[in-house]
């Protein structure tokens, strides 16, 4: 019975690799995060090692976006994380692009967004206000 359950375990842990895809499973910024301030790098980490075919960040601007030139070129190797470094960035509405190649050679990819400051969307802004009440 002891080797029957053997192969039982190892048949279960092949089919959760075969079947188990790539994902991001942690990025910095988070999605949907709104920081005070620019970040000066993006970190992907991912479920298991890939090589990293393509990120984008994009500035939305209403219904258009526009591509922000990053330094970035294809891995050749895999790896579970990346970090790509950002320019300056100034305040609004981020989205990354990624694409990735999985160990079991299947292309994935996602995105996720973020925003840097505060929009009027979101309310008051918090400048002080010298005509308030005495
Ligand atoms: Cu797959």
């Amino acid at each position: 019975m002891k080797n029957l359950f053997i192969v039982i375990t190892l048949f279960v842990a092949w089919s959760n690799a075969a079947f188990a895809h790539t994902a991001l499973s942690k990025s910095t910024p988070a999605e949907g995060e709104v920081l005070s301030t620019a970040p000066t790098s993006i970190q992907l980490v991912y479920t298991e090692s890939v090589r990293l075919l393509r990120a984008e960040l994009l500035l939305i601007r209403n219904a258009s976006s526009e591509k922000v030139d990053i330094d970035f070129e294809p891995s050749s190797t895999s790896a579970e994380q990346y970090s790509v470094t950002l320019p300056h960035l100034t305040n609004g509405q981020y989205r990354v692009e990624w694409a990735v190649m999985g160990a079991d050679g299947h292309p994935v990819q996602g995105d996720f967004s973020f925003e840097i400051g505060m929009t009027p969307a979101h309310g008051n802004n918090v400048e002080s206000d010298s005509h308030g009440t005495h």
